[in-house]
């Protein structure tokens, strides 16, 4: 007979629901009769990470004694999302979990609902680094995501008179049963004050930073456990503190006020995530952030390779650090600096080591968007980093010299330093120079960079110039968001074996026609729709119709470059068609909305005013509301993302080509049935070639007729003006219709459009209309959108962010998988 299960391990049935008791009891301390739905989340969550404690213990053993190659992925922002679901997929128990859960008494949905999602991200890149953390354990390569324990994540936001209003994420207030606070691992972080160069015994220069402000960094681990394997990897978020002895020293002067203070100024350093999604410049307290988290991850590194295997020298074998975005850039100086005054290492031997260790991955071709520093608040705050750049850049300069003989057009372009106007520190070269390999996160992306922002960078060294495009969990984003969706699927890809290897999805092609399998594709979809109908309703109020109408949605966070505007204005003129035309026969469409704009970001928040005001407008007209209907969701996370992404029929990929560097919501829509709209633009380039063409709705200039059309210079007024119905529209927007008679509200908005519209809307707007024209009759004829949307799933296989992680490991880290079992 099998040995007895143990209840804090146990799988089964039995053991569960003991646990969960016991947890509820031990932990919570509450008998169910007085438990709240707090402490009956809580007595789940710890549950489920019993679970996965003792592989995660196993993982870390093996990792150690095997010495094995190490990813560490260095990230400022991880947009996680809530973890009960997404464990228990991963553990493989969602089923008896439920049942177990159902002989308790228990309402499942009720407690997952409960759980406050970590929200340590703005959008795209953090939500990324959240995917390729689940993909990289299910994949079974040993890594570490890096990161800091931001106190105030994402700002939650509400919409009040139409307007976007902003309250801060709490997410701790009622603790955070995932994480484990490791307090011994504390790492000081140093800033300001000064240099002092001198020679030690043998004559070697050696420097001291004297710094006059020090912060203590503190470990967080939470993790991160692959989908049916034993690997569990490690995720740890560095919170800031003040030192121990820190507030006894000033008190002993008797200023006791002063060390308050200084403990508070200490402890700003994690409290919250700046909401902006690019840079603002001068933030002195944005790059103490990136320098906090990247010193504490780097010395923490260094400590993890000396407990091992050591020497220093090996470092690169060790570990690849994975630098995503120019956010954590810090690091190939910080490194420079611990190798060099703290191990005493000569430069060329760390620089080496540094240049082997670092990979970047660029996120980004908007100018705006492009992360510098000015150099007086770097000598201020990191005088020693500022020393290191200045010594890279005079050696990298001197190279391009060498190679350009008189170019020195070149060398003021390539500079760490940019010398035009304030001197500024240029962190995607800083990035560059210290790495092995740059990529971008899609195909077009990746050539647009050779060719625009580091095209002298690629004409100097085009072998380190790599692609990896984007990819999503199918975890998350199926099976937990979808789970009507996955079992249909299980029944034709197998059980459990689309999930580790999406590219079996491919057997569902062979049934797109089965009018018997569309039938059931169409039911699944609408028991979606219904979910999203009944939370928006109870939600916001706006009511829809699952049953008639098409669920068109975007989703993603506001900007212009994603034209959210361009959107409105198609409903626009579907509204005054109606309205010219009460009786034209149209397929019924619910236009939904999502998405947070940066607090400052004027133009994003007054495109979130307009959408709320023409749903007002057109939700309250009896005339046309039976055919369209305007919603926008509020707060825009993870877990509200997974109420939507079921739901869509048509997904809203809009960008002007070339702005969107990958996109990933547009996979997400995708391999849940959504058909897209979309331009050339990102990784819909990549979604079209794979679906095939007939399969995706295409619209709008391509990224070249953007250039040249820039180039041959754009006049949005020539738009404007050659359009009746364009021009009617725009109008509109401007005429006090959407805004209770105020024609100056939306002005700003207009105005923009007609005599700038740097995303080229006014270019498109045609094409756009066309097009979902187009759309709307195939709709009409349900076999065909359903075969389209079952050949939309079957063919996604390449968005697995398994499939990118693979990549990754493959082409740029030299890492192999190290499976641990279960
Ligand atoms: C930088 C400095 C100071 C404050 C904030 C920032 C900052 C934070 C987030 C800058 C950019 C940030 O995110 C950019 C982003 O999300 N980019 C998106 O990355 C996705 C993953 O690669 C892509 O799919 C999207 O196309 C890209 O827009």
């Amino acid at each position: 007979a099998a040995t007895p299960e143990h209840t804090r391990t146990g799988m089964s049935k039995a053991s569960l629901k003991q646990a969960y008791i016991d947890n509820l009891f031990y932990i919570q301390g509450r008998f169910r009769e007085v438990a709240t739905p707090h402490d009956l989340y809580m007595a789940a969550a710890f549950t489920v990470r019993d679970r996965m404690l003792d592989r995660w213990v196993k993982s870390a053993q093996v990792y150690k004694t095997s010495h094995a190659r190490t990813v560490c992925y260095l990230s400022a922002e991880y947009l996680l999302g809530p973890h009960l679901a997404n464990n228990l997929v991963n553990l493989g128990i969602s089923e008896v979990a439920r049942r177990a859960g159902e002989e308790l008494d228990l309402d499942f949905e009720a407690i997952l609902e409960e759980e406050e999602e970590p929200g340590l991200g703005n959008g795209g890149l953090g939500r990324l680094a959240a995917c390729y953390m689940d993909s990289l354990a299910t994949v079974q390569i040993p890594a570490i995501g890096y990161g800091i324990r931001y106190e105030f994540g994402i700002f939650d936001q509400d919409i009040q008179n139409g307007w976007q209003v902003e309250r801060s994420d709490t997410w701790l207030r009622n603790g955070n049963p995932w994480e484990i606070p490791r307090p011994k691992i504390s790492f000081p972080v140093r800033y300001g004050g000064h240099t002092e160069h001198s020679r030690d015994q043998a004559g070697r220069s050696r420097v001291r930073w004297v710094a006059d402000m020090v912060v203590s960094g503190v470990a967080f681990d939470t993790p991160v456990l692959g989908y049916g394997v034993g690997n569990v990897n490690l995720l740890r978020l560095w919170k800031a503190e003040a030192p121990e002895s820190f507030d006894f020293q000033v008190f002993n002067v008797g200023d006791y006020y002063g060390a308050v203070h200084a403990k508070i100024e200490a402890e700003t350093i994690s409290k919250v995530l700046y909401p902006n999604d690019e840079p603002e410049a001068g933030k002195e307290l944005r790059l103490k952030q990136q320098y906090f988290f990247v010193s504490c991850s780097i010395q923490d590194m260094i400590r993890l390779h000396l407990n091992t295997v050591g020497p220093l020298e090996t470092f690169h074998e060790k570990f690849v650090a994975q630098l995503n975005d120019t956010h954590p850039a810090i690091a190939v100086a910080e490194l420079m600096r611990l190798l060099m005054d703290d191990h005493a290492m000569p430069w060329d031997a760390a620089w080496d080591i540094t240049r082997n260790t670092f990979c970047y991955t660029n996120h980004t071709l908007l100018p705006e968007a492009l992360e510098t520093w000015s150099v007086a608040l770097f000598e201020r705050l990191l005088p020693r980093h500022l020393e290191i750049i200045y010594e890279i850049n005079r050696r990298f300069l001197d190279t391009v010299r060498v190679r350009y003989l008189g170019d020195e057009a070149r060398v003021a372009r390539m500079s760490l330093i940019d010398e035009t106007g304030g001197r500024r520190i240029r962190m995607a070269h800083l990035a560059v120079v210290g790495s092995r390999a740059v990529n971008g996160v899609a195909a077009l992306h990746s050539e647009l960079i050779k060719t625009t922002i580091l095209k002298d960078f690629y004409e100097m060294s085009p072998e380190r110039f790599h692609n990896v495009t984007n990819g999503v969990t199918p975890r998350r984003f199926i099976v937990v968001s979808n789970p009507r969706l996955a079992e249909l699927i299980t029944e034709f890809c197998g059980h459990d074996r689309w999930i580790r290897d999406l590219d079996c999805l491919r057997d569902l092609e062979e049934h797109a026609e089965d009018p018997a399998l569309q039938a059931r594709w169409r039911e699944v979809k609408t028991a979606a729709k219904q979910d999203l109908a009944l939370w928006l309703s109870q939600h916001g109020g706006v009511v829809l119709d699952p049953q008639t109408m098409m669920f068109d949605i975007q989703a993603k966070r506001m900007h212009e470059y994603k034209r959210q505007h361009l959107n409105v204005l198609h409903i626009i003129r579907v509204y005054q068609r109606l309205k010219q035309n009460p009786n034209l026969g149209m397929v019924p469409r619910a236009f939904i909305f999502g998405g947070k704009a940066a607090p400052g970001y004027y133009m994003a928040k007054l495109m979130i005013k307009l959408i709320n005001s023409v749903a007002e407008v057109i939700n309250n007209d009896p005339q046309v509301n039976g055919f369209i209907r305007v919603a926008f969701m509020a707060d825009f996370n993870v877990k509200n993302g997974q109420r939507l992404y079921p739901a869509a029929d048509l997904s809203e990929q809009i960008s002007l080509a070339g702005k969107e560097a990958s996109g990933t919501g547009n996979m997400k829509f995708s391999m849940n049935g959504a058909l897209t709209v979309g331009t050339l633009d990102g990784a819909n380039i990549e979604i079209r070639d794979e679906v095939g063409a007939e399969n995706f709705f295409l619209f709008g200039m391509t990224a070249e007729e953007v250039r040249r059309k820039q180039a041959e210079g754009y006049r949005p007024w020539d738009y404007y003006h050659g359009d009746d119905e364009l021009r009617s529209d725009i109008d509109l927007v401007t005429s006090g219709l959407f805004s209770h008679g105020d024609t100056n509200l939306f002005r700003p908005l207009a105005d923009h459009l007609i005599n700038q519209d740097p995303f080229m809307v006014l270019a498109d707007y045609r094409a756009y209309l066309n097009c979902q024209d187009r759309i709307s009759e195939v709709y009409d004829r349900p076999a065909e959108w359903d075969r389209m949307s079952i050949l939309n799933v079957a063919r996604m296989g390449k968005f697995s962010s398994d499939r990118s992680i693979r990549d990754y490991a493959e082409r740029i880290w030299g890492i192999e998988p190290k499976p641990i079992g279960i």
